[in-house]
This record gives C-alpha cells, sequence and structure tokens, in this order.
C-alpha cells in the first residue's frame, strides 16, 4: 500500500488534492466515495474526518482533512518536488497568502455570487469582481503568483479560477484569467488529473 492514500467523491474538492498529488509524483490512491450513498457519514469515514466530508488524505497513519491545508501539507511533507516555499524564504509570506486567498476570499465570493444576496448591506464576503482583478493585476507581468515557478498557490488558486470560470461560472473571466488558466490546464500534472476525473465522471 501506497505510504498516502485520498478519500474523494468526483466532483467535489477532492480534484484540488488529485492535481496536487499529481504534481507532486509521489505514489497514492486513491478511496472513491458514494456521496449519494452517504459513504462520508459512515462510522468508518467519520473515524477519518468527524466532518463527514471530502477529501481527506492519510499519510502513514495519520488523517487530514480540509483541501487546502492538505495541500500545503504536501508541499511542506515533501519538499523535493519544489511546490513549496520554504519559511526562511522572503516570498513565503505572499505565497501564504495566495494559498489562504483560495479558501479564504475567491470561494466564498464565488459561492456568495452564485447562491447569495449581493443587496445585503453588509458584504461579509469580496466581491467577485475585486478577486478577479485583483488576480489579473497579480499575473499581469508574470506567469505564476508567487516568484517566477509554479507552486501550491497556484493549484489552490488555479483550480478555483478553473471552478468560478468552468464549473460554477461567477468570475468575471479576464484575459488574465484565461491565459492564466491555459497554462494551468496544459500542465502534464492537470491533463492526467483530468483524465482522472473524466474516467469516474464516465465510469
Ligand atoms: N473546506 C472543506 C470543504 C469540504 C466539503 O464540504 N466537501 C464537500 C464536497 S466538495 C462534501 O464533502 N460534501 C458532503 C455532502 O455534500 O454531504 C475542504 O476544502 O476540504
Amino acid at each position: 500500500m501506497a505510504d498516502l492514500t485520498l478519500s474523494l467523491a468526483f466532483p467535489s474538492r477532492g480534484l484540488t488534492v488529485l492535481w496536487m498529488l499529481e504534481e507532486l509524483g509521489e505514489p497514492y490512491e486513491i478511496d472513491v466515495l458514494d456521496l449519494s450513498k452517504g459513504d462520508h457519514k459512515a462510522p468508518e469515514f467519520l473515524k477519518k474526518n468527524p466532518m463527514g466530508r471530502v477529501p481527506v488524505l492519510r499519510h502513514g497513519e495519520r488523517f487530514i482533512w480540509e483541501s487546502v491545508a492538505i495541500c500545503t501539507y504536501l508541499a511542506d511533507a515533501f519538499p523535493d518536488a519544489g511546490l513549496g516555499v520554504p519559511v526562511s524564504d522572503p516570498a513565503r509570506g505572499e505565497y501564504l497568502q495566495w494559498i489562504f486567498f483560495g479558501p479564504g476570499t475567491m470561494e466564498p465570493a464565488i459561492i456568495w455570487k452564485t447562491t447569495g444576496d449581493l443587496d445585503a448591506e453588509y458584504q461579509p464576503f469580496a466581491s467577485v469582481l475585486d478577486v478577479a482583478s485583483t488576480l489579473a493585476l497579480a499575473l499581469k507581468d508574470r506567469e505564476y503568483l508567487v516568484g517566477d515557478r509554479f507552486t501550491t498557490a497556484d493549484v489552490i488558486v488555479g483550480a478555483g479560477v478553473m471552478w468560478g470560470t468552468r464549473m460554477m461560472p461567477a468570475l468575471p473571466a479576464l484575459p488574465e484569467l484565461e491565459s492564466y488558466w491555459q497554462r494551468l490546464e496544459a500542465r502534464p500534472g492537470w491533463q492526467r488529473t483530468s483524465e482522472i476525473f473524466q474516467s469516474h465522471l464516465n465510469g
């Protein structure tokens, strides 16, 4: 058995972690849950994640949940893959900023735009326009979010761009976001992820 097992459902946020694992290049296995059958509420699964949600990663004997925490953890646990930014690197703060931007700012903005009340007097989340234009500015003269290389921040924010412009289209598809996603989706790691995703959706 591989040291890493990803429990996920198709479709789900597990896709982001699947992509991270494909970029990481470490051996892993997947354990596919059927949410319609309540696999994620079974007592055995609740021992792995008491929230009863996917994804969950097993690394050795430990279980980690929250997709973005899992990706950040993997980058730190396997530094040779070069997907993280070390604590001692001055760019670490910027790296964490974009990592937290994904679930903390971008995802709520997309979900709020899709399902929420935009006329609320008090705006609990940033607008999708602010999210998209801030990203466009950051990507204006560079290929990736941090420095000049692909990092976990691109997995997290890139997956958010993909969700927010394709699967749950709420983000303004600004040219900078489109070309960013085109660069990311051309990566062999995403291509393999997409094949796995499609094969499970069709199968
Ligand atoms: N913030 C969590 C969210 C986990 C989550 O809500 N996952 C959804 C699938 S994307 C789920 O398990 N839903 C279970 C359900 O619908 O009952 C993460 O990023 O891992």
